[in-house]
């Protein structure tokens, strides 16, 4: 049974867009199709996938302020920051253009003959997208995937199908096999699900809450299908007294405000050394009731609404009447799902604010007494996706990198995310990585082959 889902602008609370969601019928049609299209994929000549690729990029790279626009209303994200979302596409695009090219085997000394080994496409690989960041996201999985020379079943989220459909477009204006990159809006436990249980998807990408990561790796098992999953995170943002504390106060808004705090790597738990800690939030407080919230297509607004009045309510529980709010910026009237930015300040760690994965614009501020302390606070939790370490002494930036349990962690920066580096999370926060010089190889699978030599 399909049925329609009205896609909403979360700044006006408008209706954008009514879009058909698919059905597991029409899902499977999807999968039969990718096959054919993998094969025809898989037969071109490597340069040849290197230059559909390439065309790829260009044509997202023609489309950006399209692109960029049309998030904006999709998503409710900054137009900046759509720009910068459509543009990753763009570079995640040519990054992996190379990799059709440079997916090397080995030849590996044995006796009796050649032992040589291939990296062989999976087949058909699903990947299941969020609402945060529509774009990115989604390039992340099927750029690489495209390059090894998978089809790619692309789901997006309920809320924001419009990017992603519009890539599909631009992958066939720019030549790409028909079938080969589809995409499918639909239900999670509908279109997403069957990715899961269908024989023929042979890997899943999924990025979204631990919750549903959990109950797809434990369907992945049934088949023994290869699985990424990228989950949540409670990152910190760990603040040592002799850090540049002007820089570190004025950056820590965007640590955990960008994209109204819906961000995977955000630093919602803020450590400050207890000797800086006051000179920290005095720091702050300007910083944090600086953050422009409003129009998303006004070039200087820099934190937009949330995405849904669902979310906002969730949102709003971590903030409840009485909470320690020690300071917090403005937010718009009227429609839209506007959230201000927060500051709960003193927070005990065992506060749902302080453990818990908010998804919004509130930040926890604690204390902390010297690296140990920061290190064991900093690692009291089950996520492990990224974090931030201010420190002008170059041994400790070191030693906590080394000490707190995160996959991507940045020293005296908030920057998580670069197409040429591996992303990805410790314990409950994911399995695997993405992005990087190693991704691409992730969608294949190692065949070895021995040639005898003897007469
Ligand atoms: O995620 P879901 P939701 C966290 C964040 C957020 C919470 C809930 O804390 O508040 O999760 O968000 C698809 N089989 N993150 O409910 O449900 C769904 O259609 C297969 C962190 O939106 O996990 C969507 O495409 N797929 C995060 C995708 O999974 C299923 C990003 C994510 O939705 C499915 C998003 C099923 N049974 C939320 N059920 C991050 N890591 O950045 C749902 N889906």
């Amino acid at each position: 049974m399909n049925t329609a889902h009205d896609v909403i602008n979360p700044a006006t609370e408008q209706v954008v867009e009514t879009v058909r969601l698919c059905s597991v019928a029409e899902t499977d049609e999807a999968v039969a199709k990718a096959v054919r299209a993998q094969r025809t994929w898989a037969a071109l000549a490597p340069a040849d996938r290197a230059r559909l690729l390439r065309r790829f990029a260009d044509a997202v790279d023609g489309d950006v302020e399209n692109l960029a626009r049309l998030e904006v209303r999709n998503s409710g994200h900054t137009i900046g920051n759509a720009r910068g979302e459509a543009a990753n596409v763009r570079d995640v695009l040519e990054y992996y253009a190379a990799a059709p090219e440079r997916l090397f085997g080995r030849q590996i000394p044995v006796a009796g003959g050649i032992d040589v080994t291939f990296q062989e496409p999976l087949g058909v690989v699903g990947v299941i997208v969020p609402w945060n960041f529509p774009m990115p996201i989604a390039g992340w999985g099927f750029a690489p995937a495209l390059a090894a020379g998978n089809a790619v079943l692309l789901k997006p989220a309920e809320l924001t199908p419009l990017t992603a459909l519009r890539l599909g477009e631009l992958a066939l204006e720019a030549g790409l096999p028909e079938g080969l990159l589809q995409v499918l809006p639909g239900a999670g436990p509908v279109v997403g699900e069957r990715f899961v249980t269908h024989p023929d998807v042979r890997k899943v990408v999924f990025t979204g809450s631990t919750r549903v990561g959990t109950r797809i790796m434990a369907g992945c098992a049934q088949q023994v299908k290869r699985v990424t999953l990228e989950l949540g995170g409670k990152s910190a943002n760990i603040v040592f007294a002799d850090a540049d504390l002007e820089r570190a106060a004025a950056t820590a808004p965007y640590g955990v405000f960008d994209n109204a705090g819906q961000d995977c790597c955000a630093r919602s738990r803020i450590l400050v050394q207890r000797s800086v800690h006051d000179r920290f939030m005095e720091l702050l407080e300007p910083a944090v009731r600086g953050v422009v919230v409003g129009d998303p297509n006004d070039e200087k607004t820099e934190m937009g609404p949330l995405i849904s009045a669902a979310h906002r309510e969730k949102v709003a529980g971590y903030v409840p009447d009485g909470a320690p709010v020690a300071f917090r910026g403005e937010a718009p009237d009227g429609p839209g799902f506007w959230f201000p930015p927060t500051v709960l300040a003193p927070v005990e760690v065992t506060d749902p604010a302080f453990t818990e994965e908010i998804f919004g614009p509130v930040v926890t501020v604690v204390p902390f007494d010297d690296e140990a302390d920061a290190v064991r606070i900093a690692n009291d939790t089950d996520y492990g996706l990224s974090g931030s370490i201010w420190t002008r002494d170059t041994g400790r930036a070191l030693r906590v990198s080394r000490a707190v349990e995160a996959g991507n962690l940045s020293v005296n920066s908030h920057a998580s995310v670069r197409h040429s580096t591996p992303f990805g999370g410790f314990k409950r926060s994911g399995l695997g990585r993405e992005l990087g010089p190693d991704a691409a190889a992730a969608f294949t699978e190692t065949k070895n082959v021995f040639i005898s030599t003897e007469e």
